[in-house]
């Protein structure tokens, strides 16, 4: 098993260097897995977030010169870069403090940390390649006019981001926002925030200029709230609930501010009777119990073809009977804990109402009997669902799946769009062209056909209803931090 690491005390990040919260406290960091507190990080308020938007502010420069939003593109992907090949370097410390952190494995944990490295290279990459982009010409039908668009960062940006994936749900706003030239406030999940806190140290230690990236920890509303408040932040990108998400709306519509959302999902996964069983059941644990089952795109609703329904469900419970739930720091772990005692309670509570509204806990439903302490929770199948019970409504954020029958193509997109949330949908059957009629059918961002869950930084990412809107990643992920401009000259010298 992995050795812990001691966890660094760090301060907030703004300006370019540490600082103690202006309150002096600080909230404790506790492994999930053991229980046990092994360090801490500092608790922003208002005043701190009044110090890191004024860093951010002063780095993104309003009248030319050498600040961040001047840059050539290409400078800023110099930086990126770095910051890209220094995670790599530490890619095995920054795994083990996610997992401390959050519970997950450390094989997972691990392979986040590469697609965080990734995210940065390929936000490098289009910072450069907006260089030649900023100012394209748009064809107009009258003679003596001319217009272009010019593409111009948004300014300072406020980033909120949840525990799931710490440092990699970051990184999906940060190298965007500092790409596109603009400077940013990150608002790390108090649950999570030891490697955002890491990112803060790199970035020092890469030389990225003062106030360019400012990492705020506490809680949300003692430090989010007053950063998606604040009048001198220009938008705010947030991912977590969609409760939060709501709040943070009505705060942003006072000001008239641009917020991008990324909230809860309740995906189905779609399976017909022309599959291979084992592979479609290899898809549906990956869907539903990577990470645990926190994350937001989950396939947590399981939509079976009656013919196979008894058969998948045979192999399903095998599977989860058979995998390893143990101290994600030991080899081989494939579950680990759930991040906190507030998630392991609230899941639990989804299980008990489960069974009191009528519904079959077919397998798991229980901390597994070999682990005394520690916030794991058993792979869970939920069969005799209703769709008016909450474990069909309701966003469960852990390894959970509810399980329902179909019995035709209509009857199973009637039961995928059964839902407030429209984040992902995926479909599982060997007629392709059934696939495609689906994909179109479902009312949801994302839709993955004969898989679940892969994700590439190249494809845009986001949900439909109340998962949310706009999209991250790729350039769709770029244009959240960009605004068009329009200028149109007349250029003739005659009268209009
Ligand atoms: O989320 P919050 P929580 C869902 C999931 C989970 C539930 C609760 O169902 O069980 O949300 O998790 C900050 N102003 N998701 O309580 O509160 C907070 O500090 C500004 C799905 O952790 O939404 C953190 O940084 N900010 C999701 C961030 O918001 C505020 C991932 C998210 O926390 C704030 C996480 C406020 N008033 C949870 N209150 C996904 N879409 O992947 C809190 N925050």
């Amino acid at each position: 098993m992995a050795a812990p690491p001691a966890i660094p005390r760090r301060g907030l990040f703004i300006g370019g260097g540490w600082r103690e919260p202006s309150l002096g406290r600080r909230l404790p960091v506790v492994n999930p897995a053991t229980e046990a507190t092994i360090g801490d990080i500092p608790a922003a308020t208002g005043e701190d977030v009044e110090l890191a938007v004024s860093a951010a502010r002063d780095a993104f420069g309003h009248d030319g010169g050498r600040h961040w939003s001047r840059a050539p593109g290409a400078v800023r992907a110099k930086y990126l870069k770095a910051i890209a090949a220094k995670i790599k370097d530490k890619k095995s410390y920054l795994a083990l403090l996610e997992t401390l952190d959050s519970g997950k494995p450390l094989d997972e944990a691990a392979g986040d940390m590469e697609d965080v490295a990734a995210c940065f290279e390929y936000y490098a990459d289009l910072a450069e390649a907006l260089d030649g982009k900023q100012r394209s010409p748009i064809s107009l039908p009258m003679e003596n006019f001319e217009s272009y668009i010019l593409k111009e960062p948004i300014g300072v940006v406020g980033l909120i981001t949840p525990w799931n994936y710490p440092l990699l749900m970051a990184t999906w706003k940060v190298a965007p926002a500092l790409a596109a030239g603009c400077t940013a406030v990150l608002k790390p999940s108090e649950l999570a925030s030891l490697t955002c806190l890491e990112l803060g140290g790199i970035c020092a230690e890469i030389g990225l200029p003062p106030g360019v990236l400012n990492i705020i920890t506490g809680l949300g509303p003692e430090a989010g709230a007053p950063l998606a408040s604040h009048p001198h932040v220009d938008k705010i990108a947030f991912t977590g609930s969609t409760e939060t998400g709501k709040r943070i709306m009505i705060t942003a519509s006072q000001m008239v501010k641009p917020v991008s959302l990324e909230l809860g999902g309740k995906s189905p996964l779609i399976v017909f009777d022309d599959v291979d069983i084992d592979k479609a059941v290899e898809w549906a644990m990956f869907g539903c119990f990577a990470n645990a089952g926190q994350v937001c795109s989950a396939t947590s609703r399981l939509l079976l073809h009656e013919k196979i329904a008894k058969r998948f469900l045979d192999r399903l419970v095998a599977w989860a009977k058979s995998i390893k739930i143990s101290d994600p720091l030991e080899e081989g772990c494939r579950l680990g804990s759930v991040v906190s005692e507030g998630q392991y309670q609230k899941i639990m509570k989804f299980i008990s109402t489960a069974r009191c509204e009528g519904a079959t806990i077919l397998y798991g439903g229980a901390r597994p009997q070999h682990l005394k302490r520690g916030f794991f929770i058993e792979p869970t199948i939920i069969t005799n669902v209703s769709t008016s019970n909450q474990i069909w409504r309701e966003e469960v954020f852990g390894p959970v799946i509810c399980v329902k029958e179909f019995r035709t193509e209509r009857e199973a997109v009637e039961l995928a769009n059964n839902t407030h949330y429209g984040l992902a949908g995926a479909v599982i059957s060997n007629d392709l062209e059934r696939c495609e009629r689906i994909s179109k059918a479902i009312q949801s961002g994302i839709i993955w056909i004969n898989c679940s869950q892969p994700c590439f930084v190249q494809a845009p990412w986001g949900g439909n209803k109340r998962s949310g809107f706009g999209r991250e990643l790729g350039e769709w992920g770029l244009d959240n931090y960009l605004s068009v401009k329009q200028v149109t000259k007349y250029c003739s010298d005659e009268p209009y």
